[in-house]
């Protein structure tokens, strides 16, 4: 599940899962290989033409295919503005 921190979804970023209608989906998946500490989430990010500061926003994952990653984990992840 993402999390807004100063950057807030459907304006700043978002997730493949959402189409856009209804209230805000918030989960994504997100793949780690065995053995590794580090993977991807298919975060968007929005482009909108604003001069922002750079905004963060968490992840935090509700089940993992990675035993060695303990949870809970807690992710952070910063958009760079680049307006
Ligand atoms: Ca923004
Ligand atoms: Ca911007």
């Amino acid at each position: 599940m993402v999390k807004d921190g100063t950057a807030l979804i459907r304006k700043d970023y978002t997730v493949p899962n959402d189409d856009g209608t209804g209230p805000a989906i918030r989960s994504i998946d997100g793949f780690i290989e065995p053995g590794k500490t580090t993977g991807d989430l298919p975060v968007r990010i929005l482009d909108d033409n604003l001069k922002e500061p750079t905004e963060t926003f968490t992840a935090t994952p509700h089940h993992s295919n990675a035993p060695h990653l303990p949870l809970p984990l807690h992710l952070s992840a910063t958009i760079t503005d680049n307006d």
